[in-house]
C-alpha cells in the first residue's frame, strides 16, 4: 500500500474511535440526566463510529497494509445542555468530514483509485450523518433546551434508535 495513504487511512481510525468515544460519553452524559432516549440515541451513533473505524481497519488489511492504533484522548464528559452536547457532535462531524475529504484528495493525487472508490462510502455517510446530528438541533432549539417538549424529543429519539437498530442489521 502507498505510504502515505497507509499513514493517513490510520489516522483516520484513530478519528472514527474518537468520535465513537465521545459519543459514549455524550451518552453517559444524557443517562446522568435522565434522558434515556436521548441516551440511546447517542450510544447507536457511537456504535456506528466504531463500525466507521472497523471498516478502515478491514479495508488496511485486505490490502496488505499494517493497521497501527494510537491513543485515545479522554473526552469530555459533561455538557451545559443537550443541545450544547449535539452541538458538539455536529462540530465533530464536520470536523471528520473535512478529514475525509483531504484523505480522498490524497488518494487521487497517489492515485491510489482503490482507495479512492472505499472512501466514497464516507463521503456519503457523512453527508447523512451531518444531517440526523443537525436535525435534532434544530428541533432542540425549537423546543428549548429544558421545555416540556425535551420529554417528547426523549422518547422520538428513543424510539427513532431502535429503528437505526434494525436498519443497521439488515445491512
Ligand atoms: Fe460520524 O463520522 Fe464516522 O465517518
Amino acid at each position: 500500500m502507498n505510504e502515505k495513504v497507509l499513514a493517513a487511512l490510520n489516522k483516520q481510525i484513530n478519528m472514527e474511535m474518537r468520535a465513537y468515544y465521545t459519543y459514549l460519553s455524550m451518552a453517559a452524559y444524557f443517562e446522568s440526566e435522565a434522558l434515556s432516549g436521548f441516551a440511546a440515541w447517542m450510544q447507536h451513533h457511537s456504535g456506528e463510529e466504531m463500525m466507521h473505524a472497523m471498516k478502515i481497519y478491514d479495508y488496511i488489511h485486505e490490502r496488505r497494509g499494517r493497521v497501527v492504533l494510537d491513543a485515545l484522548p479522554s473526552p469530555q464528559n459533561t455538557w451545559e445542555s443537550p443541545l450544547r452536547a449535539f452541538e458538539d457532535a455536529l462540530h465533530h462531524e464536520q470536523a471528520v468530514t473535512a478529514s475525509i475529504n483531504a484523505l480522498v484528495d490524497l488518494a487521487r493525487a497517489e492515485r491510489d483509485h482503490a482507495t479512492d472508490h472505499f472512501l466514497q462510502w464516507y463521503v456519503n455517510e457523512q453527508v447523512e450523518e451531518e444531517a440526523v446530528v443537525d436535525a435534532a438541533i434544530q428541533k432542540l432549539k425549537r423546543i428549548g433546551d429544558f421545555g416540556p417538549g425535551l420529554y417528547l424529543l426523549d422518547r422520538e429519539l428513543g424510539e427513532g434508535s431502535g429503528e437505526s437498530e434494525a436498519e443497521a442489521e439488515v445491512d
